[in-house]
């Protein structure tokens, strides 16, 4: 037997940010070896995995030397011995190992590397890429991407309220056509900005920094950006993250561009404006994640006609989504292996949302890595969808990049998801 691990050795490494965080090396008795490194997310929802940092003044509290000593003294121990290629096994012990409900003990970080890595190594051991290896005989689909054009909120000092300003490129037909269609728009936007004099760099995840006087006018210099890089809404739609656990508590929300308070059904409404006014086809996280009645009435308001993602509101968890679905809420998922701990349990995460006809959406973090697992994991599982932020710096041109290479191997019978991967009727 070539699968059972040998070793594991977990390392402090440094991630876009300049953070500190997990790599895992797997090492099998076949000599393949898998890495995994943890990303990490800066507007996280309270319910998800812990990332488990040292506190303290050093590295403003980032430390990761308790989760590397969980890496290295406990889950080490635990796994060798075992087979990887039981990947489901695997994490039943991490999850066995930790013992709470929120992985608050081994830390979400110290797990996900490990599962991510175990499940490279595997793949490496069947002698398939990663993707062939989830998907088995299985047809998969190349992902739509969900590109970021400017990055607010929690990223970029909260310029804006909304955190994301996305695109969809829904009118291609490769990934590879999406993907230059990217380019353009992330260009003609930052084009725009500067004949507007509001180019100043860029954000978290490579979008351009949002130096706008309202949330609105981000939306409406979106807008332009798709036509200045002549493409019109129905080849290329705009996708948004609010994140309104930022900015939303207890029903009341208070963006503060726009200086202004809100209850639930007033701040839906505006979101709603929007809808009207602008070529949106997906919205994450309308409302703030303790506002499941507000996720329900927008859900109803605008039924069949825009994505509806849970992403704070859901945080990768499978019953979540299946209580979400049977009150009317959402009807698509974030998927973000690091909010569920373990691979398994994205898995399942993303197999429950499929099942109920929802879309589904891999996605990376605020602060990520070389590391491109999440775009094998969206063509694996045929995700349909696929969200890695914006189109520049490595951490995401690596994501992006690696499904260029994979639409490639595929070669002609490779299939683009396209606009099909929402949950939606028509294009409106
Ligand atoms: C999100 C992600 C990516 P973070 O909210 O969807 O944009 O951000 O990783 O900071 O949670
Ligand atoms: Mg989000």
């Amino acid at each position: 037997m070539k699968t059972i691990i040998k070793s594991i050795i977990g390392r402090r490494i440094w991630d876009s940010r300049g953070r500190p965080t997990i790599e895992v090396d797997v090492e099998l008795s076949g000599g393949r070896r898998g890495r995994g490194i943890a990303p990490s997310g800066a507007s996280r929802g309270s319910n998800e995995a812990i990332d488990l940092r040292d506190g303290g003044s050093l590295l403003g509290g980032y430390g990761v030397q308790d989760a590397l000593s969980n890496v290295n003294d406990l889950i080490a121990p635990a796994l060798v011995g075992m087979n990887a290629e039981d990947q489901e096994g695997v994490d039943a012990a991490l999850i066995e190992l930790d013992g709470t409900p929120n992985k608050s003990r081994l830390g979400g970080n110290a797990t996900i590397a490990t599962s991510m890595a175990v499940l490279s190594a595997a793949a490496g051991a069947a002698g398939r890429p990663l993707w062939r290896y989830l998907a088995g005989d299985q047809s998969v689909r190349m992902p739509l991407p969900e590109i970021q054009i400017f990055g607010g909120g929690a990223h970029a000092g909260r310029r804006t309220d909304i955190q994301d300003f996305l695109i969809m490129p829904l009118g291609a037909q490769s990934f590879d056509e999406a993907l230059f269609m990217a380019a353009e728009v992330y260009r003609a936007a930052g084009d725009l900005m500067a004949s507007l004099g509001r180019r100043s760099g860029v954000a978290d995840e490579g979008g351009w920094w949002p130096n706008f006087t309202s949330n609105e006018e981000a939306l409406q210099v979106l807008a332009r950006s798709i036509e200045r890089a002549g493409y019109r809404h129905d080849q290329v739609a705009i996708s948004l993250d609010i994140a309104a656990s930022e900015f939303g508590r207890n029903g009341l929300y208070k963006p503060a561009l726009d200086d202004c308070e809100y209850d639930t059904s007033a701040w839906i409404d505006v979101v709603l404006g929007w809808l009207k006014r602008y070529p949106i086809v997906s919205v994450e996280d309308p409302v703030a994640e303790d506002d499941p009645e507000g996720m329900r009435i927008f859900t109803e308001a605008v039924g069949d006609s825009v994505q509806v993602i849970g992403d704070d509101f859901l945080v990768t968890a499978a019953e979540r989504v299946s209580a979400a679905a049977a009150a009317g809420q959402c009807n698509a998922v974030l998927v973000k292996p690091n909010q569920a701990g373990t691979i398994t349990e994205t898995q399942r995460t993303l197999r429950v949302a499929k099942e109920l006809g929802w879309g589904t959406i891999v996605s990376a973090r605020s602060g990520e890595s070389e590391d491109a697992t999440i775009t094998h994991l969206a063509v694996g599982w045929d995700a349909g969808q696929l969200k890695v932020g914006s189109f520049a710096r490595s951490e995401r041109m690596a994501k992006w990049n690696e499904g260029l290479r994979i639409e490639e191997t595929i070669g002609a019978s490779a299939r683009f998801a396209g606009w099909s991967a929402l949950p939606v009727r028509s294009l409106t």
